[in-house]
């Protein structure tokens, strides 16, 4: 019988593990656009165009190798709505009940895929170097769960950066050698950025007349569309910016939203590039002396270690994990993170680049945006509903354990040891935001005090039960009781004016 072979949009892989599985002469691809994808959050508008577009560009080069491809539009007539109605449409059109698909990066498809009425094959998502029985065993019995630890696993198994059993330079981690501030740099060679195609354009009109209130910015879209584009993206990094990526992997500067970032996230988690392609392109500069290993080793542990570490989490956690609050923090996320005014202006930056390009890298997203939302006590669930909204590179599967889990510390911990949390100190080493902000980085009470500041403290002594014990923020409460009283009293009461007034929707 014929078989409906399911390829969804962050599933554009040669080698998907489905269509391995299917019979290019007789069986079926189907792929569809449909507006229950495009609208469980609102995406930003260039994530849906690059992903309809790369899905139109995929489809049309599958034709091309042979494959029959059943595609819907977004704008066809028949179109069902959901991938599931899509998948019932389609086995009645070519009488068949038999589907296979690769396993999807959400519970929510992946549930509603399994309460089909058809035989569904679910196949393990092979594009990923740990699987999940591989993540469970390391997983089973170890009271934490650290990325570093399973990381080493992954650089054994793979045996990049190895010597012998031992990793290269001695060392497996390098980033004491990383995180200093960049200075800008005109000659900054940015990612290589694709001209419009047809494709593209077509694509760009059905978006701006579909979705146009979506928060974010649909032209120019500079994203590549195809996997000969993000070749070309990766390549471009390998030369021009690996080299200093460790180095300055922690630097925020207003004119560069880029620096030394691959800005691949968006080609790997659609399946134009794959992780282990990507590492072994690092690797090899590594081994012909053109970057260094601080670089390279800190580029292959995002890779190896936390997108596979957080990927791992978000299956063992299962699906209730995107409603944990383990902070009980209930304030709504405020205007500005949808681009209303504020006079903060890491904040401004952060999410101004955010709505133009759908990119921000990942101290933006962890130490301004995150920071903030976690000090004011934000609840995660609109956190996790707008990370996974406004980035081209968002997916639940790595989005939610790096806001649930690493940026809110919404699960309690399984993530990260420790909140990650400061004051604007942080936010003024690393980025050149605050000599051109209304607030006063260095006012740490009074009308221009930074709120990250105020606010730093107001969280630290909410949970004081919580984290007063914890041996890696013991110092900072007593920090805290150094304080003289009254300055004390004075930070806590200036949070919660701040607090105030940002629920009454003033422009802070
Ligand atoms: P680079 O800095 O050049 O890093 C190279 C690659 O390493 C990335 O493309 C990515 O594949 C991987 N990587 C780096 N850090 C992480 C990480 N913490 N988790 C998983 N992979 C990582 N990444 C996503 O892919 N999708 C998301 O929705 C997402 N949401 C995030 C939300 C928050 C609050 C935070 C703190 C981080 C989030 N990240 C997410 C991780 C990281 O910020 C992005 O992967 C990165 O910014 C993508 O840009 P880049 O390709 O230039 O990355
Ligand atoms: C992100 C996205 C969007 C915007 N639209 C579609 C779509 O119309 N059809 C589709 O197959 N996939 C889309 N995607 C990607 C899916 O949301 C993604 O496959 C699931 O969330 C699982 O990770
Ligand atoms: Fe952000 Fe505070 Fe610096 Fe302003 S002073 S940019 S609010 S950290």
């Amino acid at each position: 019988m014929v078989k409906l072979v399911l390829v969804l949009g962050d599933q554009l892989s040669d080698g998907l593990s489905a269509l391995s599985h299917a019979d290019p002469t007789q069986d079926v691809v189907v792929m569809a656009e449909v507006a229950s994808e495009a609208s469980y959050v609102p995406h930003h508008p260039k994530k849906i165009a690059f992903t309809f577009t790369a899905m139109r560009k995929f489809a049309a080069s599958l034709q091309a190798r042979g494959w029959r491809v059943a595609y819907t539009r977004l704008d066809d007539t028949e179109n069902a709505g959901s991938i599931p109605a899509e998948l019932l449409r389609r086995a009645e059109e070519f009488r068949t009940d038999c589907v296979l698909c690769t396993e999807p990066g959400e519970w929510r498809l992946i549930l509603a895929l399994r309460d089909l009425p058809l035989t569904l094959t679910m196949l393990e998502d092979t594009r990923f170097i740990c699987a999940h029985s591989e993540f469970e065993a390391w997983a089973e019995g170890r009271k934490s769960l650290r990325m570093e630890y399973f990381y080493r696993e992954m650089r054994r198994k793979t045996g990049l950066l190895m010597e012998g059993d031992k990793p290269a330079g001695g060392k497996w981690n390098f980033d004491h050698d990383n995180r200093k501030p960049a200075k800008g740099d005109l000659f900054r060679n940015a990612p290589p950025e694709a001209q419009g195609n047809p494709v593209l354009d077509e694509v760009l009109d059905l978006v701006e007349t579909r979705f146009p209130d979506n928060f974010g910015t649909l032209r120019p879209l500079r994203f590549q569309t195809d996997r000969a584009g993000a070749l070309r993206v990766l390549d471009h990094f390998i030369t021009h910016a690996l080299p200093d990526f460790g180095t300055y992997q922690d630097a925020m500067l207003t004119d560069d939203p880029y620096l030394y970032h691959a800005v691949i996230g968006l080609y790997l988690n659609a399946g134009l590039l794959d992780p282990l392609e990507v590492c072994a392109r690092a690797a090899k500069a590594y081994d012909n002396g053109r970057a260094p290993l601080n670089s390279v080793e800190g580029f292959i542990r995002q890779i190896i270690g936390w997108r596979e570490f957080m990927r791992g989490i978000y299956f063992l956690e299962g699906p209730d994990y995107t409603g944990r609050n383990t902070l009980a923090h209930d304030r709504v996320l405020p205007d500005l993170f949808w681009g209303a005014e504020t006079r903060m202006n890491c904040l401004k930056n952060a999410v101004g680049q955010t709505r133009d390009l759908a990119y921000a890298h990942h101290i933006q997203r962890l130490m301004v945006t995150g920071n903030f939302a976690l000090l004011a006590g934000v609840d995660p669930a609109h956190v996790h509903e707008w990370y996974l909204a406004v980035y081209a590179d968002a997916y639940e599967w790595v989005e939610a354990p790096n806001v649930i889990g690493m940026s809110q510390f919404a699960d309690g911990g399984v993530v990260g040891s420790k909140p990650y949390v400061s004051s604007g100190a942080y936010i003024d080493r690393m980025s050149d935001y605050c000599k051109s902000c209304d607030y006063r980085v260095k006012d740490k009470t009074g009308p221009r005090a930074c709120p990250f500041n105020l606010l730093y403290w107001h969280f630290l002594i909410r949970h004081r039960d919580r984290f007063s014990q914890n041996p890696r923020m013991a110092q900072m409460y007593r920090t805290f009781d150094r304080m003289d009283p009254d300055r004390r009293r004075t930070v806590l009461a200036e949070a919660d004016t701040f607090l105030q007034r940002l629920d009454d929707g003033e422009t802070v």
